[in-house]
């Protein structure tokens, strides 16, 4: 369960990171999971592939059903929330490009059966093997919350994904959210078992991996389980949908 001040910074901030949250040894049984699915040996580079979705592949048990998710899960959506699933992502090195940067803006998820969906409300990631600085990792906008639900306040029809149809799309793209938040960008680093919990209107983004080791992450997202009924309202309370 989160503190009363966790939850503070999580609804404050959008994120909430859990250090060592995952334990060592469901950490050990994941990667060794993750290896043997891509057939590659975790200490020889020669062997790795350079694929960032890991296909047909979760990890198992996923994310979503350790008790200590379920729990936090259960009294952030009040038991409306569901999903969990453990696919995986992964930023192979590019040791040969030295022009690391963060990336200029980040995206907000709307995933569901066949594409934009609504009713997506949480996300977790969590690390295999620790991630430093410019290691691909998962990056993010604190705060970023306040200027996108400001834009779906303004614009409520666009929470379809039809903002990706406006006239100024394809000039703008996701700047028209993180342009709407006053925070720079922030990597996600960390040790194997150390999660990050975000707000489904966080912008974030991938990152490129200019050091030695995979960046090797989980994702799990959850929608409301009654997100037919309420997908694309875009309530004035941002917490509405939220137990918290
Ligand atoms: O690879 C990452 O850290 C970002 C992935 C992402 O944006 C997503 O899974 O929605
Ligand atoms: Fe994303």
């Amino acid at each position: 369960m989160l503190t009363t001040d966790q939850i503070q910074s999580f609804k404050d901030n959008a994120f909430l990171v859990l250090p060592g949250f995952v334990d060592v040894d469901q950490i050990a049984a994941w990667r060794e999971q993750f290896w043997s699915h891509i057939g590659a040996q975790a200490e020889d580079s020669s062997t790795w592939p350079d694929n960032y979705v890991i296909g047909d592949f979760s990890v198992n048990p996923p994310l979503g059903d350790l008790p200590q998710m379920r729990s936090i899960v259960d009294q952030l959506g009040g038991g409306m929330f569901a999903g969990g699933g453990g696919s995986m992502l992964v930023q192979w090195p590019k040791t040969d490009d030295s022009s690391w940067s963060l990336p200029a803006n980040g995206h907000i998820d709307g995933y569901g059966p066949g594409g934009w969906s609504g009713g997506f409300m949480l996300g977790a990631t969590t690390y295999l093997e620790p991630v430093e600085e410019q290691g691909g990792g998962f990056v993010y906008w604190p705060q970023s919350h306040h200027g996108v639900h400001d834009f779906f306040r303004e614009f409520p029809k666009q929470l379809d994904g039809s903002f990706t149809d406006r006239d100024d799309w394809e000039e703008r793209k996701w700047a028209m959210f993180s342009e709407r938040t006053p925070t720079e960008p922030v990597e996600f680093t960390g040790e194997a078992g150390d999660t990050i919990l975000w707000h489904c209107f966080l912008c974030h983004g991938g990152s490129m991996n200019v050091r030695s080791r995979p960046r090797q992450a989980v994702f799990s997202r959850w929608h409301r389980s009654d997100r037919e009924e309420m997908k694309y309202d875009v309530p004035e309370d941002l917490w509405k949908y939220w137990a918290i």
